[in-house]
Order: C-alpha cells, then structure tokens, then sequence
C-alpha cells in the first residue's frame, strides 16, 4: 500500500502537536483580524470578546460567526485583512442575490491553499511522473486553479483543459497518458460514457485516479466512474471563501476526508441555535482559517452539513476526517458543479418584470444534471404567438445564464398555473434524491 505524503511534518502530526498548533495560531489569526477587519472587529465588540480572551481552540465558541450575508454586506473589501496591494489574486463564486462572493489572497496564501491541493494529489498517488489533466472550470471558479496549483507543486505534467469540449479532453487523454483527472464527478461519468460510446475500454486509458468534488455525489456514482474509468476515485471538498478545493481530501482508504486542520480549524454547531456540538454529531461545519493574509475568516457558516470522525486511519494521516457533506442547511442547490440560490432566479424574473411564481425542477439525466425553470408569463403574453413566446422564454435564459453562469430550460407557463402553496412555497423538485444524491 502506498503511503506518501505531501508534507508529512503536518499530514502525520501527533493529534497534540495538531492541537498545540492550532492553539497558537488561532490566538495570532484572532489578533490580526481583530486589527485589520473593522467589520469583524464590530461583530467581537458587539459580542463583547477581545482578542485577549482567546487563548486557544477551547475559547473558538466565544467568537462570532461570519456567515454568507455577512460576505454579502461587506463586498468588496469589507472582509479584507491586507492592503489590495499585497494581494495577487482574486477567485470568486455566487452570492446570495447576485452579489458575488470575491475571496482575495497574497503570494503566501495562494502558496498555502497550492499545498493543500498538493497532498490532495499525493493521497490520490500523484508524484513527479504523472500526467494531470484538470477539468475543473479555470476562471473565476476555483477548481481549475486550485487542482493546477497543486498538481504543479507535485511536478506533474499539467493539462489544463479546462471544463468541456469532451472530444478534446479524449483526444489529450488518449495522446499524453493522462494518469490523473481532476474534475466534477458528474463530469467524470459522462467522460467514462462518451468514451464507452467511441468503442473505448476502461484499460483503453492510462488513468489511474481521479479527484472529484464541488458537488454531492453518491458512493454509487463513485463505483460507477471507478469502473467506467478504470481508476480509483477519490473526494475533494473546499470552497472558495476558506480557499478553494483542498480544504479536506481523500487518502485511499476512500472513506471520508482529511480536513487540513493546520490551516482550517473546524468545528460542528447545531445550526438552529449555533451550539459547538462534539465530535460525532452530525450538524453545520464551521470553518476558521489559521494563517490567511488576505481574507481570513472567522467562524464562517458553510452550510454544510457533515459529521467529524477521529478515529485512526489506515493511511497514518492524524488529520480529522469530515463525510461527505450530507446536505445544506440553506436553499442553496449545486447544479453542475453550479451554486444557485433561489433568490437568484426571483431576482432576475423581477428584473425581467415577471411575477416571482417559478418552479426549479433539477434532475440528473446520464449523469448529467438537467435544470428546468418553469416561470408564470405575464397575463399580456399569454395570447403571444408560440414564436414570440420562445423569444421571450430565450431573453430570460440568457438574463439568467448571466446570473448563474449556467443555462437553464426556461418554460414560461400560462399565468396562475403553478400552485400556490398555503405554506412555504414549494419552488424546488429536485428529482436528484432518487438517486441517494444529498441535495
Ligand atoms: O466547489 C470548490 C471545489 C472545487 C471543491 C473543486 C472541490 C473541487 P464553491 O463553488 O465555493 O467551491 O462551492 C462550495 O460546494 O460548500 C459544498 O456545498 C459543495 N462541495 C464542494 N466540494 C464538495 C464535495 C468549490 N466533495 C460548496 N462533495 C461547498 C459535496 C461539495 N459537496
């Protein structure tokens, strides 16, 4: 079995050392944010706790959280600890009602979360000789990004192909002997189709592992891709505001994922009343960064819902382990490696002058997810002609497709057609839960 590492001075850390560590920097990381983000130097006055009062990880539930809205209100710069000259990066995702979330980071910090990429790498068997090629979006997004940083630190041979054009992606695969592919698990699965299709076998490819995240994915999709592929297929979670991709991975055990815990303190609260809960239960994952220059966050709210686990792993690693997330504790959907929210799509039909009466209906069709957007015409539509009513539904795809950054099928229905709900309305089918997929 193979057993390397990327930095084992930390990967295989003692759990006291781990601890003794992160005492330490929680103590300096509270103490920088405390003097140079006035917005969170606001929330610890409010909650009447200085910086003196944390002496280490037993003081963390003393300090506020900081949760998505809180991005929201301080974007642009609000949250940042660094003058913008020293920064060299900016990675960003969506926001709750358009406003983007735009994370920052310094020379140091984009070293940091590179390395935290780089043991992903190592633990799926990357080294020097390898082949990766990333198909995680590059851009704005940080999967492409984060695996290319990593994926260089190791020394391999880096593809960066970006998301799509499947023919492509083949054609290098098949060329230079890609070894490793990095990218959406349900892209994965459709490149294993295609290559199914164009009369490939699984022993056809030289890939040996993939590393996939950014989006829930069942242990039955994992056997598929394994099989499809004819690799080991390993879990990557992040998210942009503590980094991106590499926040947590997996080692070949394949059961749950280490959580860098030398830069990310984590901890699980109940997320109705915000409780620390012990290591076990299952509840919110709350994450604290512990050396970040340019956006160091605090007790941020991730919305995902997960259980830790300490017990030993096979592998020699001490990090935590976190599951996969197994659902979010807000309305925020992943729809092709996508986060949507609700009130994107109601912002852009009031935009647009429709009445927010919409049904989303996502689904996964050939392991491809599907995204249906039924929305009420306006009474002065309804007697439109069938052309004059796809031009419309054509105008609001493509005002939404600049919201998301993804395409959804826009069906405008006739008005009062979608049932009103005497409770909370029901705008969200999401038929992936047939499928085991945590949604
Ligand atoms: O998805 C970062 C990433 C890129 C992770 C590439 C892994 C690989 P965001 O776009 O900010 O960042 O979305 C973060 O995606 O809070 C989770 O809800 C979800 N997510 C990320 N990884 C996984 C995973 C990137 N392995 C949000 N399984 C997170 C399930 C995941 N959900």
């Amino acid at each position: 079995m193979q057993k390397t590492f990327f930095q084992p001075e930390f990967e295989t850390m003692p759990v006291d050392e781990i601890k003794k560590l992160q005492d330490e920097k929680l103590v300096k990381q509270v103490k920088y944010v405390y003097e140079n983000v006035k917005y969170y130097r606001d929330l610890m006055d409010k909650k009447g706790v200085k910086p003196e009062d944390i002496k280490g990880t037993e003081d963390l539930h003393k300090l506020p959280f900081l949760k998505k809205d809180d991005l929201r209100e301080a974007y642009p710069y609000g949250l940042l600890a660094t003058d913008v000259k020293n920064c060299v990066r900016i990675q960003s995702t969506s926001g709750t009602t358009g406003k983007r979330v735009v994370a920052f980071y310094t020379q140091n910090d984009v070293d940091m979360w590179e390395d935290c990429c780089a043991r992903a790498v190592v633990a799926a068997g990357g080294s020097n000789g390898d082949v990766c090629q990333v198909c995680y979006g590059y851009g704005l997004f940080t999967g492409g990004a984060g695996l290319h940083g990593g994926s260089h630190k190791v020394g391999c041979l880096t593809l960066p192909m970006s998301s799509g054009n499947t023919e492509r992606q083949i054609q290098f695969m098949m060329d230079l002997n890609s070894t490793i592919l990095c990218c959406t698990p349900s892209y994965a699965a459709y490149i294993g189709e295609t290559l199914k299709e164009k009369g490939y076998k699984p022993e056809d490819n030289k890939l040996k592992a993939g590393i996939f995240g950014a989006e829930p994915w069942t242990e039955e999709m994992r056997q598929d891709i394994q099989k499809s592929l004819g690799i080991k297929a390993y879990d990557i979670y992040g998210l942009t505001e503590i980094s991106g991709p590499g926040v947590a991975f997996e080692c070949e055990e394949q059961a749950g994922m280490h959580i860098n815990e030398d830069h990310f303190l984590a901890e699980i609260i109940d997320p109705e009343t915000g409780e620390s809960l012990p290591i076990g239960s299952k509840g919110e994952l709350v994450f604290t960064s512990l050396d970040k220059e340019a956006f160091p966050l605090i007790r941020y709210r991730t919305r995902d819902i997960c259980v830790l686990s300490r017990e030993k792993c096979s592998c020699g690693r001490t990090f935590v382990k976190m599951t996969k997330p197994l659902g979010r504790s807000d309305d925020m959907m992943i729809i092709r490696g996508v986060n949507v929210f609700p009130s994107q799509i109601e912002a852009v039909l009031i935009n647009c002058g429709y009445a927010p009466n919409y049904q989303i209906i996502v689904d996964r069709v050939n392991n491809t997810d599907t995204f249906d957007i039924n929305v009420e015409m306006k009474d002065t539509d309804f007697s439109d002609t069938p052309k004059g009513i796809t031009a419309k539904e054509k105008e609001l795809q493509s005002a939404m497709k600049t919201m998301l950054g993804i395409n959804p099928k826009i069906h405008l229905v006739a008005p009062k057609s979608i049932a009103r709900s005497e409770g909370k309305a029901v705008r969200l089918i999401d038929k992936r839960k047939r499928l085991g997929i945590n949604v």
